[in-house]
């Protein structure tokens, strides 16, 4: 008899099913055994009568046991999932030693059992979002022209400053951890012209806190014949097709956070967009002096954000607050964006045009005091054909705390690397 999924049971009414998952509750009365079973696509109470031969097996077995049965399922509306399942066959696959997570652990515990906590509804839950997530984002960017490319992840060029670059001996010489693909991307471009890649990137961010992680996961992608102004458009689109795709395809995830799929059909284009220096101006409206010049952290974007629905782009930012690469929207600033999810989320795309004329990029690696050696590659683009390009970067688990509205970014990725955990 083949196995069935969960899921499926609705199906199957008045019939016999096998399945197989493992043991998530366990009760046992004098008469009967309720066990509720869990497997990929959701839980089902399953019963053991007294009669059953297998009674005893049933009454012993331990929380997270692997099992396979077989039963009979009928319909009922207290059950989870609204069906039961009578068993007429129950063996154990692989039992299970006594199950270190109970009820109200500590947040500390949790991750130090990460492994067996991702079996919890919430990690399940969390991690069917994130893959859904990213198949949206995949499908925009397919239906609008993108290739999909793999940049390399060990590099000698770093792109967003030191203070944050991750080191590695690279037999004898010093290499880094990639902290975004885009000056790759930016090469891929001139072949390709639209792009985009999902890696791994790397922050050795010394800071400790509620929407940082060491290793995150980074949706980059770049634009030929694309400015300033166009990347934002390819942004908003992007981020609206998978709020809307979301609420419209997986509503009962999104309740189960807390997040009233409405919310999300509301994530339409076009999203509101603040200049930085009339950002200064709301700041100071809402009592926060921020100096003209200064990069605004958690406390300016949660104010700016709070009160907003849908995300907010700041565009043109001060030179000295953004990265060498950016080009010139006039002489103090740099022709770029951040996108800041509501609620008081914050930052979750950084993006810019970049400057594609050769002696403009030799004039600004020199300004930021870069070591033109390391960036000859990248520069030499500009010699053959440059221009003009934008592309941006969007933070995979920050999106995705927005969206379920999680407290913290450990809670969008099932093996999360902060300042102090790096195990399991
Ligand atoms: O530093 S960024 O703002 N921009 C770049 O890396 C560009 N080179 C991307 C590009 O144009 N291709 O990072 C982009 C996003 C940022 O908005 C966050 O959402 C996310 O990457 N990010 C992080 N997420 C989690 N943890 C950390 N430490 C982190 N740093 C950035």
């Amino acid at each position: 008899m083949a196995f069935k999924h969960i899921a499926e049971i609705p199906g199957y009414v008045g019939k016999e099913v096998a399945l197989r998952g493992w043991v998530h509750r366990h009760r046992a009365t004098k008469n009967n055994v309720f066990i509720v079973l869990r497997d990929s696509t959701g839980v089902v109470q399953c019963v053991v009568k007294k009669d059953a031969k297998f009674f005893e097996d049933a009454e012993r077995v331990g929380i997270e046991t692997s099992i396979a049965v077989k039963g009979t399922v009928k319909k009922d509306e207290r059950a989870p999932g609204g069906h039961e399942l009578t068993l007429n066959s129950f063996k154990v696959v692989g039992p299970s030693e006594e199950f270190p997570i109970t009820k109200d652990q500590s947040t500390e515990f949790l991750l130090d059992v990460r492994h067996l906590w991702l079996r919890s509804q919430r990690m399940t839950q969390m991690m069917k979002a994130r893959a859904y997530l990213l198949g949206y984002f995949r499908d925009w960017f397919k239906e609008n022209g993108f290739w999909e490319v793999s940049p390399p992840i060990l590099t000698v060029t770093g792109c967003e400053g030191g203070s944050t670059l991750f080191s590695i001996d690279y037999f004898g010489r010093k290499a880094y951890l990639s902290q975004s693909a885009q000056l790759y991307l930016e090469a891929i471009s001139y072949s390709l012209e639209r792009v985009y890649s999902l890696t791994p990137s790397f922050r050795a961010e010394k800071s400790r806190t509620t929407r940082h992680l060491i290793e995150y996961w980074h949706l980059e992608a770049e634009e030929a014949f694309v400015d300033n102004e166009g990347n934002m458009k390819i942004e908003e689109e992007l981020i609206s097709y998978a709020c809307q795709k979301l609420a419209k395809e997986h509503p009962q995830i999104l309740k189960f956070f807390g997040r009233e799929p409405k919310e999300m059909l509301a994530v339409k284009p076009p999203f509101e967009r603040l200049s930085y220096d009339e950002m200064l101006e709301e700041l100071k409206h809402k009592g926060i002096d921020l100096p003209w010049g200064e990069d605004p952290g958690a406390k300016e974007e949660k104010a700016l954000t709070m009160d907003r629905k849908k995300p907010l782009f700041v565009y043109n930012y001060p030179r000295g607050a953004k990265a060498f690469y950016m080009k010139k929207a006039d002489e103090k600033h740099v022709a770029c964006a951040d996108l800041l999810a509501p609620e008081g989320h914050g930052e979750i795309i950084g993006g810019s045009e970049r400057i594609w004329d050769l002696k403009e990029l030799l004039q600004s690696i020199k300004e930021f005091g870069l070591n033109p050696k390391d960036y000859e590659w990248y520069v030499d683009l500009r010699r053959y054909g440059s221009v003009p390009h934008s592309g941006f970067g969007l933070g995979v688990e920050r999106t995705l705390k927005w969206i379920l509205k999680l407290e913290h970014i450990r809670d969008a990725v099932p093996f999360p690397r902060t300042i102090n955990r790096v195990y399991p």
